[in-house]
């Protein structure tokens, strides 16, 4: 058989995975008219991987008298939707929308109040057949992840596109929900793809035509630029990517900071960041034990303050982000309490860290007298999705300018050349940690902590 590759007419069918020379509007062995073509198909190799309206789906599949019925799930305690199948979705019905208004919308839909327990093990069963596809796995959520099967087509005797077409069969078959996967060079590109087609798709973004697909695409594309920003960068009269495409990367820069060059790159379809196996590093933390135990706020913020800014240097140190914050106490009977909070998106910021942690703290300074205190964060990413500039308030956002310049200026002077009001005067209340409470604590994944 002529090998395939660079044969810009050489495709092949989804559902029964023959190879297609030519262009026949049907795969000529099975019939099925999905048949993947693309001149780059066979050299690009970073996936994404979605499970199409996930929960719902697996409650069809548990049901399958719901099969072609609208179905919602949510109505717990927050009252909005959870997701809708794509039968809902028809009539308008979206993820995070209040309940009533769902159901205004879709009467006659059938709502089901989520059971998390069973997504997060469904959802570990697809993590696993990816993860014997590659060892590059890179969950961003309980539904989704990056796969870089680069170097897998000697072990899998196929390319990537036909591994995960092969993925997307087999998980339909072994676990009976679908799924759709985006293929590019890039993981920006290839998370864009994995949306285009929904649900079960494949599509796939070659080099070559990035710069120009991009183009018409709004810049809430891009990473970062949520509803906030997307004002911001429409006040200025840019709307679209292509927009952004002609502008120098000088003057994106000055106007928009590091986002500025996040927009540059992006835009152009640059974006080289690695896929990152979740077996790396789950989480960073710093902890202290205390020489008298402490019970009131006012005693325990200036150490939470410093073990932040910790957990922050840390984090910058290592170009990391982390979505979750830990608060971890040890009453003086040595019982344990960890408190978390997800945030919006990724941070490395002190500041952050430090008042997320504080309206934690706040909840457990009820007289109760603790020896230790830990700050922390898990769920770790690259840095380059976190504290974008529309999800931080204006007040927060005035702080993570400051603790820039601080920060500066402490790799100029030193740690103690600059301290915060919360630090300032008070030294450290707690003793130095000692070196092995200084260790990384070991977190879960988010999905495996539920
Ligand atoms: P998504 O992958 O964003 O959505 P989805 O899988 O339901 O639908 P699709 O990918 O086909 O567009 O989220 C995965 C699951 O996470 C979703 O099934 C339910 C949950 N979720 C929420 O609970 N609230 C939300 O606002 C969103 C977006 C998702
Ligand atoms: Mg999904
Ligand atoms: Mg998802």
């Amino acid at each position: 058989m002529a090998s395939p590759v660079n044969d810009p007419d050489h495709g092949f069918c989804r559902d029964c995975l023959a190879l297609m020379p030519g262009r026949p509007p049907r795969c000529a062995q099975c019939g099925s008219p999905r048949l993947a073509r693309h001149p780059e198909l066979y050299r690009l190799h970073i996936a994404h991987i979605d499970c199409d309206a996930f929960y719902a789906a697996v409650e069809k599949r548990d049901n399958p008298e719901l099969r072609n019925k609208p179905v919602i799930i949510g109505g717990g305690k927050r009252g909005v939707v959870s997701t809708a199948c794509y039968i809902a979705r028809i009539q308008g019905v979206r993820s995070a929308m209040p309940m009533f208004k769902a159901l205004e919308a879709c009467p006659e839909a059938i709502v089901i109040k989520p059971d998390m327990e069973k997504y997060v093990r469904v959802g570990r069963e697809v993590r696993a057949m990816m993860q014997a596809l590659t060892p590059l796995v890179e969950p961003l959520s309980i539904d989704e992840a990056f796969l870089d099967l680069s170097g897998t087509e000697r072990l899998h005797g196929r390319p990537p596109a036909l591994v995960l077409a092969d993925f997307a069969r087999r998980v339909e078959k072994e676990i009976g929900i679908t799924i759709s996967a985006g293929l590019s060079y890039c993981k920006f590109l290839a998370k864009i793809a994995s949306d285009l087609r929904k649900p079960r798709g494949f599509a796939v973004i070659g080099e070559a035509e990035a710069v120009s697909f991009l183009a018409e695409q709004p810049v809430t594309m891009i990473w970062g630029v949520g509803k906030a920003f997307a004002s911001v960068l429409e006040r200025d009269g840019l709307r679209t990517i292509g927009q952004l495409q002609a502008m120098e990367q000088g003057e994106l820069l000055r106007r928009y900071g590091s986002m500025g060059s996040r927009l540059y790159h992006l835009a152009r379809g640059k974006d080289d960041r690695r896929v990152h196996p979740e077996h790396e590093a789950k989480s960073v933390s710093a902890e202290t034990t205390f020489d008298t135990d402490l019970a009131s706020l006012v005693d325990l913020a200036p150490v939470l303050r410093a073990l932040s800014e910790k957990v922050s240097a840390r984090l910058k140190k290592a170009n990391m982000a982390g979505q979750t914050v830990v608060l971890k106490l040890k009453t003086r009977d040595f019982k344990l309490r960890t408190r978390n909070r997800q945030l919006s998106d990724p941070t490395r910021l002190a500041d952050r860290i430090f008042h997320t942690g504080l309206q934690l703290l706040e909840k457990e300074t009820d007289g109760t007298k603790y020896r230790l205190l830990g700050i922390g964060v898990s769920d770790l990413s690259d840095d380059d999705r976190a504290d974008p500039p529309d999800l931080i308030d204006e007040r927060a956002r005035k702080r993570a300018l400051a603790e820039g310049a601080v920060d500066v200026l402490r790799d100029k002077f030193g740690r103690k050349a600059v301290e915060t009001g919360y630090t300032f005067g008070k030294g450290h209340r707690g003793r130095p940690a000692r070196p092995e409470e200084e260790e990384e604590a070991e977190v879960r994944h988010p999905w495996e902590r539920i």
